[in-house]
């Protein structure tokens, strides 16, 4: 015991003289800056979703049921092109779309599954909405509304590609109808390492009600903080998703211990007069008159809360799922045919106290050779570590720097990231500042 703590204080020694000479050097002022200019360190902010393209889903929507006895139950003609529409828009962004057939569901049908790849596997928010309406109408606001807000946000997202701290997950569920039979199909198809991998499911159900209020599932939860500031910060004062409780597809996610939150405008209850004071709309009458009726149409939309609900998403999924960095679009590509190394972002800003992900991928080596990744010291203070550790041609790895609360600070620090195979070695240099 003794001898173990002995030499772990010697090599503690070693590390610390290594680092002390290190941060000698005038390390930031000896290097060149890098390409680009550094962006502030706050937290980029999040997009502002156009309505009007949310718009243009739902009327999408409309005419998927209109074209198809005017409805988009599970099931139906209308429930399967509204996968499809779904499906085509998220490819075309560049998603690989999963639909995972519901055998379950009275209706078996599918659920559509799409995740943005970046940011570590094992760390996963996701976000859903169910797809399907009911016999008597169109289900725009139940639920085109929160269906549209989610494509969107997914599309926003692969258009813009930015550096992941987490990944990104939507669903679009079956047989919501039913019995919640799609998402609770999903859920039971993962195995408990998976499910433990979902740091937090967030539920679109009704949010363009037309008479509605702002209302928040799990409203004092610590998995709502983010959808909670959006609308507190539009001075909305949310209240809890009484009406919704146990009735959408969080409660699948809840049942299985997942922390849940989510929007929702509200359905067949009545708005109470402290609720029409607060929010305007009409005391005493229901959040959606149109609630599981025919008249769920693009008529039955409130624009303004369907707005507020995509840009809510949006500021949800900037600051719990993406970095502090800007992406460059592809990271750096290598400048000829030979194996080097690739990294998005090329440079970055870590908060001292915070971890930073970048992905580190391999272009131009021979097919089948694995490639151990390193990287050198780092300023004292801060940890590099690469998952996986070594990858193959045409997979990417995990790059995360972990800066402590009491990190060096440094501006433009080279940390060069070495690629070794059995036959070639190439390295790339990647820009750190702290702050
Ligand atoms: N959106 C309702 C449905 O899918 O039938 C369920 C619900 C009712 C959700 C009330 C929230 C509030
Ligand atoms: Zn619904």
């Amino acid at each position: 015991m003794r001898r173990t703590t002995l030499t772990a204080g010697l090599a503690l020694a070693a590390a610390v003289a290594l680092t002390a000479s290190t941060a000698t050097l005038p390390a930031a002022a000896a290097v060149p800056a890098p390409a680009v200019p550094a962006p502030a360190a706050a937290a980029l902010a999040a997009p502002d979703v156009s309505v009007a393209a949310v718009q243009a889903h739902l009327t999408q929507f409309q005419s998927i049921a209109s074209s198809n006895g005017g409805h988009r139950r599970a099931g139906s003609a209308g429930y399967r092109a509204s996968v499809s529409y779904v499906k085509s828009k998220l490819q075309a962004a560049g998603y690989t779309v999963t639909e995972q057939t519901c055998t379950s569901c009275t209706y078996p049908g599918s659920n559509v599954i799409a995740e943005w790849p970046g940011g570590p596997s094992n760390q996963v928010v996701m976000f859903g909405a169910h797809l399907d309406g009911v016999s008597a109408g169109p289900g725009i606001n139940d639920n085109a509304s929160g269906s549209s807000v989610l494509l969107e946000n997914a599309l926003v997202l692969a258009r813009q590609k930015p550096t992941m701290t987490k990944r990104v997950r939507f669903a679009w569920w079956n047989g919501e109808e039913q019995g919640l039979q799609g998402s609770k199909f999903y859920v039971n198809s993962l195995s408990s390492t998976q499910k433990g991998y979902i740091k937090g499911y967030y539920n679109f159900d009704m949010v363009s009600s037309t008479n509605g209020g702002y209302f928040i599932n799990r409203l004092t939860s610590t998995t709502s903080a983010p959808l909670k500031a959006y609308w507190d910060s539009l001075g909305l004062s949310p209240e809890e998703n009484v009406e919704g409780q146990g009735r959408s597809d969080d409660y699948s996610f809840q049942q299985a211990g997942i922390p849940t939150s989510g929007y929702a405008m509200g359905a067949s209850a009545r708005k109470t007069s402290a609720q029409a004071a607060k929010w305007g709309g009409t005391a005493g009458a229901s959040y959606d008159p149109c609630y599981h009726r025919s008249c769920d149409t693009t008529s039955n939309v409130n624009a303004t809360g369907l707005n507020r609900s995509a840009d809510g998403i949006a500021y949800a999924i900037w600051n719990v799922a993406v970095g502090t960095a800007v992406a460059p679009v592809g990271g750096v590509a290598a400048m000829a045919d030979e194996p080097a190394l690739a990294t998005s972002p090329i440079y970055a800003i870590v908060n001292r106290g915070t971890s930073l992900a970048v992905q580190v991928w391999p272009q131009y080596w021979p097919a089948g050779q694995t490639i151990a990744l390193s990287a050198s010291a780092a300023p004292s203070g801060v940890s590099v570590s690469f998952s996986p550790s070594s990858v193959t041609s045409g997979g990417s790895s995990t790059m995360t720097i972990t800066a402590s609360p009491t990190a060096e600070r440094v501006g433009g620090y080279p940390i060069t990231i070495t690629g070794t195979s059995s036959t070639t070695t190439a390295t790339t240099k990647f820009w750190l500042y702290t702050s």
